[in-house]
């Protein structure tokens, strides 16, 4: 993990630009010996770059010099804008190789490099990742807030009070030692703070889901054969993604579509005709596998009778209203076929969307940052309800713990090594 790291971070060549990094001790060296000196820190200064073994020339380029330990690894840094042709980078990759101390970059290990030197907590790391898949625009503005360490300052402020306290209760616990009169405020004002952190804890644990965010919204299609699920899904995704006919049972087994609709990440699902008897085993298998993803929806779609609705939010959908001269079904009337109905039903999922997704300036939390931060809200309770001080020095003890998970102060290289192999090289 040592050493000097060097990576194309931009894209894969021939581009306009490929821009080559350097991190690591001998970044400055590097650069001084292909660009012939050091231009002056955080200034772009075009410098032809030759290679140190031979003298031949590489590639004109755009220098930058970015002295640690205020970079973004928090090393020395330095980047070569190269022209992005294949043979440049390569060419520009290969002189740097053979440099002493120099080698190339692991997946994420310039990250990797930022989290090990407290440039950024595991939070942040998390959401540069989601930030790097971010495909809708809402996914990208959530995980530019965990990316910019809103999530990672807020945990920093409990981390800061849970230290305060510990030092009021190791205090505290000293009076009583002492049997000196201690300070009547100082076991309330313990309690109270803790229980105003926990409020906060839990506050920040209202955020929505990060897996919600990046998978999608689940949106299950359900009703008896022939509703009209799956033109219905057609429509919705923009494309022939199921088997539509008029034969009732056509849709034997669940059809998962992703779309972005209204720049939203939805999951659709259209599922097999739901009946009283099925008429074989296969059908039989699909219905069960229907009934188990209206289990696992977000929102269900209903194109069946209102007295059958599997859950009671249930949007209620009355299909094929085109077919009818008089409709007094209830729910929301919709055609595929003159397309009544259908932005009601785009508006209505989004709305109920929004409920489940962050807002403007929100983050979403991943199932490990809310596992962490439920540790840390339980040590809290735990602390916050106990007469007895050493029990809660204890429990403020391992909500620190938990905190420290959190932000990954307390993480195996296991899991840190998973972690960052999901990043590309160059990053
Ligand atoms: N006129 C009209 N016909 C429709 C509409 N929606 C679906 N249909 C027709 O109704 C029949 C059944 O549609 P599907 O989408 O296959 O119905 P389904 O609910 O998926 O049925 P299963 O897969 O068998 O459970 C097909 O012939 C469709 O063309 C609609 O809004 N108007
Ligand atoms: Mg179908």
């Amino acid at each position: 993990m040592s050493g000097t790291i060097f990576a194309l971070s931009s894209g894969t060549p021939p581009a306009g630009i490929g821009i080559i990094r350097i991190s690591g001790p001998q970044a400055g060296m590097a650069l001084q010996a292909l660009a012939g000196a050091l231009p002056e820190a955080r200034r772009a200064r075009l410098a032809l770059l030759a290679d140190p073994r031979d003298g031949m020339p590489l590639d004109r380029a755009l220098i930058l010099w970015f002295p640690g330990p205020n970079t973004v690894t928090g090393e020395d840094l330095a980047e070569l804008h190269c022209h992005g042709g294949r043979a440049v980078i390569a060419a520009v990759e290969d002189a740097l190789a053979a440099l002493p101390g120099l080698r190339r970059a692991e997946a994420g290990e310039f990250t990797r490099r930022a989290f090990a030197n407290g440039r950024m907590d595991l939070n942040a790391v998390e959401g540069l990742s989601d930030l790097l898949a971010a495909e809708t625009q809402q996914q990208r503005r959530a995980a530019l807030m965990m990316a910019e360490g809103h999530f990672s300052r807020r945990v920093e402020r409990w981390r800061e009070t849970v230290l305060t306290l510990s030092a009021m209760t190791e205090a505290a616990l000293d009076f009583s030692d002492e049997d000196d009169v201690p300070d009547a405020g100082i076991e309330a004002r313990i309690r109270d703070d803790i229980v105003a952190l926990v409020r906060d804890v839990d506050a920040a644990l209202t955020a929505p889901s990060a897996e919600r965010l990046r998978d999608g919204i689940r949106v299950v299609l359900a009703g008896p054969p022939n509703a009209g699920k799956s033109t219905l899904l057609n429509h919705l995704v923009g494309r022939d993604a199921a088997i539509v006919s008029d034969v009732a049972g056509t849709t034997r087994d669940r059809i998962e579509v992703h779309a972005a609709i209204g720049g939203v990440a939805f999951l659709l699902t259209d599922t097999a005709g739901l009946r009283k008897a099925a008429d074989d085993a296969i059908e039989a298998i699909g219905m069960d596998r229907a009934r188990m993803a209206l289990e696992a929806a977000d929102i269900i779609l209903w194109l069946g009778d209102p007295a059958e609705m599997p859950r009671e939010d249930a949007l209620l959908i009355a299909a094929q209203s085109d077919r009818r001269e008089r409709d007094d079904r209830p729910g929301l009337r919709l055609s595929a076929k003159t397309g009544e109905g259908m932005d009601r039903l785009v508006a209505a999922l989004l709305e109920r969307a929004a409920r489940m997704l962050p807002g403007e300036g929100d983050y979403a939390l991943h199932q490990r940052q809310r596992h962490s931060a439920e540790l840390v809200k339980g040590h809290l309770r735990a602390a916050g309800t106990s007469d007895d001080l050493l029990i809660v020095a204890e429990e403020l003890r391992q909500a620190r713990n938990a905190i420290d998970a959190l932000t990954g102060q307390a993480s195996t290289e296991d899991m840190l090594d998973r972690l960052f192999a999901g990043f590309c090289i160059g990053k």
